[in-house]
């Protein structure tokens, strides 16, 4: 198996230049970057994001640029791997930390790419979808998926932090991301579909399916008090390995969005957890607790708000220190089981 098949100069310049002022180019030179041998070579680097370090620019934000300009007042997470202004934190997956100021709104809009929000600092914000609201409270996961419209607001006394995720670079490379615009929603004047229709784990509603088929995306929001409680139970009566437990589509089991996975994650004090290697690029983000990720070799200390990446098929230990630790795990997988090429290694 050779890795060296040839370069570019040693072509005839004159041939070289030949081919430029045709469009066309020689695939050898460039083989062996688009298809290397046996595992893909990540452009993504892992990296921490501290809240603390982002915190104080997003207040700044609030102050220098009014939301009615501004639309959404993010800073999105940049890659380093990829480097200055870069839309992704990984490959497929943005995040941006949003801020809403006490009385801001964030006007309506739909697009085509889908998003989450993990709510990180602050009490009554809420995000309207199709005409739900939804409240934000610490830890909660909102779902804006793909053409569903959706606005904030805030209802309370001070600054709302929340974590934005989208598959918005897979949508941009497949030159399909776009918005529409509207004014805010009147939403409805009952609790969400996680307060009645799905108010417990393991019961939908009764429907006539041949009139009444489920929503595709049935719940839109999964309350963190919940999936801390669910996920402290499995840790004291589980198999005792790895604490993890999916968002999913209530109705169908699917993950809760097409294309991005969902995961929380305990971490029990003390105990290393060495997942296998996974061919999904993943976005940590701490909802509480402290700890340290080792990903390829490299230590990331970690505190509770804090955003980690790591890249495809990163060998990663986590540790937790002091206390246990709660975490949501961004992924790619159910856009690579879509694909049918999701893979785990054994490390
Ligand atoms: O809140 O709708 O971080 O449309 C990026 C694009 C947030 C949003 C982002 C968006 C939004």
């Amino acid at each position: 198996m050779s890795t060296q098949l040839g370069t570019l100069e040693e072509l005839p310049q004159e041939y070289r230049d030949a081919m430029s002022q045709i469009a066309v180019a020689p695939l050898w030179p460039q083989m062996r970057k688009v298809l290397p041998h046996d595992a893909p070579m990540p452009v993504t680097q892992a990296h921490c994001w501290a809240f603390s370090d982002i915190r104080p620019l997003l207040l700044r934000a609030g102050e220098l640029t009014p939301v009615e300009k501004a639309e959404r007042r993010v800073l999105f997470l940049v890659d380093p791997g990829r480097g200055a202004g870069a839309m992704q934190a990984t490959s497929t997956i943005y995040v941006g930390m949003q801020l809403l100021l006490p009385g801001e709104t964030a006007p309506a809009h739909k697009h085509t790419p889908s998003a989450a929000r993990i709510v990180v600092e602050g009490e009554g914000g809420y995000t309207v979808v199709d005409g739900d609201r939804l409240p934000m409270e610490a830890g909660d996961l909102i779902l804006t998926p793909g053409g569903c419209w959706h606005d904030h607001g805030h209802c309370g006394s001070k600054p709302v932090i929340w974590l934005d995720a989208l598959d918005l670079p897979l949508f941009y490379y497949l030159e399909a991301s776009y918005a529409v615009e509207a004014p805010l929603q009147t939403p409805r004047n009952r609790p969400d579909p996680s307060e009645v229709e799905y108010r417990a784990a393991g019961l939908a509603p009764a429907r006539r399916r041949d009139i009444a088929p489920p929503p595709s995306y049935p719940m839109m929001r999964f309350p963190w008090k919940r999936t801390e409680q669910a996920l402290r139970e499995y840790a004291r009566h589980g198999d005792n390995g790895i604490v993890e437990l999916d968002y999913i589509n209530p109705e169908t089991g699917a993950s809760c969005l097409p294309t991005l996975g969902f995961t929380a994650m305990m971490l029990r004090q003390g105990k290393s957890v060495k997942p296998v290697r996974r061919s999904a690029s993943a976005v940590f983000h701490v909802i509480a607790g402290k700890g340290h990720s080792t990903i390829n070799g490299k230590r990331h200390d970690w505190s509770a708000k804090d955003v980690i990446s790591a890249p495809v098929f990163a060998a990663i230990d986590h540790v937790a220190e002091g206390d246990d630790a709660f975490l949501i795990r961004i992924h790619d997988a159910p856009l690579q089981e879509k694909l049918g090429f999701y893979e785990e290694r054994n490390r």
